[in-house]
């Protein structure tokens, strides 16, 4: 993917799951490693580890920065671009993955702190980050140009009980994502919207607070998506010829047809 080459990607939510696999989904894709990566999340120890997964497998040549960021900060995403080092601030594709479920509780009995922690860091987050790296993107000729690859859920789209909050962000990413694709028509700035169904990540353990049993019990009997199945479809997003958006992916395993709807092996 030749598209790729001398670009810098700034992924969030890099050290598990959905977004580590896009970092090295790019990396492998990079022509001669060109290719500078900034990979942010809370675990800044973890995301050496990935950034050392990844230099073992391309070699030396794509750059990695680790960076520490927690989305849910307003201040800390002020801070995000001028804290880089200036070879990494000419930002091309920003993949907004950073995002967590807390719990199945339902209304009047969801907590104020798991409320709260969902929307700053899926909502809000996403919607600070996207406002950070814009500018970025204007500045560019031709009305500007870059990437916006925000990543929702099946949960946008299809509500469900025991998830009313995690649904109602990712249905707002779909709006924010679907506005902005609106209002910066005039641009070279694609805003791509990747929709999973079930991936097996980290994710649940997070909804279940750590309890790995549950977590584990959410795909018994399926056979999920694994985190390099969506890194694929946002890598070839990204790698698709600059007048071509893919603008809107909804993402199943074979056995799922809807939030919920899997057919379960016995
Ligand atoms: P993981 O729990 O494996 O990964 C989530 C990532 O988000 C981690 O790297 C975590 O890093 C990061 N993160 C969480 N909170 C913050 C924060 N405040 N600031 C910065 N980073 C943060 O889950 P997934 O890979 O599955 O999730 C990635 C995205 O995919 C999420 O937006 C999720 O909603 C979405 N998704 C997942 C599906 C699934 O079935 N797994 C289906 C549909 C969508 P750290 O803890 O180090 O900060
Ligand atoms: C994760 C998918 O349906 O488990 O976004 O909420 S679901």
């Amino acid at each position: 993917a030749k598209r790729l080459e001398g670009k810098t990607i700034v992924i969030t939510g890099a050290s598990s799951g959905i977004g580590r696999s896009t970092a090295l989904e790019f990396a492998r894709t990079a022509p001669n490693n060109k290719l500078k990566l900034v990979l942010t999340a809370r675990r800044i120890e973890v995301l050496h580890e990935v950034a050392a997964e990844i230099r073992k497998e391309v070699g030396e040549g794509v750059e990695v920065l680790p960076v520490q960021l927690d989305v849910s900060s307003p201040d800390a995403v002020r801070g995000f671009i001028p804290g880089l080092p200036e070879a990494f601030r000419d930002i091309n594709v920003l993949v907004n993955n950073a995002g967590l479920v807390k719990g199945v509780a339902q209304a009047p009995s969801i907590a104020e702190e798991d409320i709260n922690i969902m929307f700053q860091t899926n909502v809000t987050g996403l919607i600070n980050m996207t406002q950070a790296v814009l500018p970025i993107f204007k500045a560019r000729p031709d009305g500007g140009a870059g990437d916006i690859i925000n990543i929702g859920s099946i949960a946008g789209r299809e509500p469900y009980a025991g998830g009313s909050i995690y649904c109602a962000t990712k249905a707002a990413v779909r709006s924010f994502t679907d506005s902005l694709r609106k209002e910066l028509v005039a641009t070279r700035i694609r805003v791509i919207g990747v929709d999973p169904g079930q991936v097996e990540t980290e994710f649940s353990v997070v909804r279940f607070y750590g309890d790995k049993a549950k977590a584990d019990a959410v795909y018994a009997g399926c056979e999920p998506l694994t985190p390099d199945d969506i890194a694929e479809v946002i890598v070839f997003a990204a790698t698709r010829r600059e007048n071509v958006v893919v603008a809107d992916t909804l993402v199943y395993p074979s056995h799922q047809a809807g939030a919920g709807v899997m057919h379960r092996k016995s």
